[in-house]
């Protein structure tokens, strides 16, 4: 399940529990995971842009609504490349 992926992820993004995603925390996590920088790269996101990306709102956090917003979009988008589950 898609979502329930998504919401791992950001438990893992989410250094510190705070159940937002600060900027230091998305940037800590993209050098440091090979599967997220997979995803981006298929979403076709540029890490030095990908936070303003997912903080859509523009509150400088990312919440896991923002988080799972962006990626449904971009899953429905990208669906015919088949990403693997
Ligand atoms: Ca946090
Ligand atoms: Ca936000």
């Amino acid at each position: 399940m898609l979502r329930t992926r998504i919401t791992t992820l950001f438990g893992q993004i989410d250094a510190n529990g705070d159940g937002s995603i600060s900027r230091a925390e998305l940037h800590s996590k993209l050098t440091a995971d090979n599967e997220l920088q997979m995803m981006m790269e298929v979403a076709g996101k540029m890490p030095a842009y990908v936070f303003e990306q997912l903080d859509s709102d523009g509150d400088g956090v990312v919440t896991l609504e923002e988080l799972i917003a962006l990626v449904e979009e971009e899953v429905s988008r990208t669906r015919a490349l088949q990403l693997p589950t």
